[in-house]
């Protein structure tokens, strides 16, 4: 389960996955390493750390070992969810990476300016998401390796341009993304053979909604189209509807966030854990630890649909901004 992180860490580890020597590489891994704040939240992912880490110091000291290369198709997943902007040429979506995250994709006024996919964190609130700017999606040339990564994903942000055939591009988007088995999960229904497909959370971010003239003629778009889509309006050059935006990412990730509160101790509110909607007391026990599940004797609970301190059950389900105590 992913664990917040201060964004020093995120920093760091963009630096890191663009670094290309092993040397750059170990040090950028150290640094990280020392970032992670220690709780048993962390564990795993301070092991993991650690690995990798000895894995590089080993083969730094066997000069002319194997060195694989990684695809920049290849990204790990990092904080509370993994977001990939898909869409036409030239729509914005190197610019609402760029505005929104740490990372630094080039932005051009022509189409097909990236090549190459770049990961950003987007904090939200006390958490940070992760999203992807792609490479345009289109007919004539498709990256092998493009939909792996959009299967991966565990939300897909189907980006248009309101002054530019927004509807057509829409409907192509899809319909390409249909060609390869990836589709809305709304339409699960619609396709024969459900287990060949891929089907994903969509939002629908409509771009380049400058004024209010324009605000008005997205509404026009909304009911202009057949089925009733999660869509968010957006102006990333005049910077409208941000917040908006950002809160319907978090919603359609389907994520809650609860907080840790050790006996006798308050909760750190600034360092939910993330569980997926509907996650139990069971769930969030396992995330704050592997073993812990096993050893829990009983958990009081302090949020939604319960009294303060309500002493709950294992199968109890958790709502977003829940506080747990959990007894071993
Ligand atoms: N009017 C307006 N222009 C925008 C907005 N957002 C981005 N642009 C402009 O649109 C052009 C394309 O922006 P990019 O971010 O490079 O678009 P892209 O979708 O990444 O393009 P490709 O990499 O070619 O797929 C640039 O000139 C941006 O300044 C917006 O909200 N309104
Ligand atoms: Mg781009």
């Amino acid at each position: 389960m992913p664990t917040n992180l201060p964004p020093a860490y995120y920093k760091v580890e963009e630096k890191f996955r663009q670094a290309t020597s092993r040397t750059e590489k170990i040090a950028y891994l150290e640094e990280m390493f020392s970032l992670v704040p220690k709780h048993k939240g962390t564990d795993h992912l301070r092991a993991d750390l650690r690995r990798r880490l000895s894995e590089l110091r080993a083969a730094e000291s066997k000069p002319g070992g194997p060195s694989r290369q990684v695809s920049a198709y290849h990204i790990e997943k990092s904080g509370a969810g993994c977001a990939v902007l898909v869409g036409p040429p030239n729509v914005g979506k190197s610019s609402l990476v760029k505005a929104m995250t740490n990372a630094e994709p080039d932005v051009a006024p022509y189409p097909f300016t990236t090549w190459t996919p770049t990961p950003g964190m987007m904090p939200i609130e006390n958490i940070q998401v992760q999203l992807i700017d792609t490479p345009p999606l289109n007919e004539e040339y498709l990256e092998p390796e493009m939909m792996g990564l959009i299967r991966r994903s565990d939300l897909v942000l189907l980006m248009i341009d309101l002054q530019d055939f927004p509807i057509e591009q829409l409907e192509e988007t899809l319909a390409l993304l249909a060609e390869h088995h990836i589709a809305p999960r709304r339409r699960r229904d619609q396709y024969d053979e459900p287990h060949r497909w891929r089907f994903l959370p969509f939002l629908v971010v409509v771009n380049k909604v400058d004024d209010e003239q324009l605000d008005e003629d997205f509404e026009v778009l909304r009911d202009l189209l057949d089925e009733p889509w999660h869509m968010a309006p957006l102006s990333m050059t005049v910077g409208r509807h941000v917040e908006a935006f950002k809160q319907a990412v978090y919603d359609r990730l389907e994520i809650i966030r609860v907080y840790a509160k050790p006996p006798g101790q308050k909760a750190d509110l600034t360092a939910p854990y993330v569980l997926d909607r509907g996650g139990t007391v069971a769930d969030f026990a396992t995330g704050v630890h592997r073993d812990l599940l096993a050893q829990l004797q009983s958990a009081r609970v302090w949020g939604e649909g319960v009294h303060d301190g309500q002493m709950v059950g294992r199968d109890h389900m958790l709502h977003d901004g829940d506080i747990v105590e959990l007894h071993t």
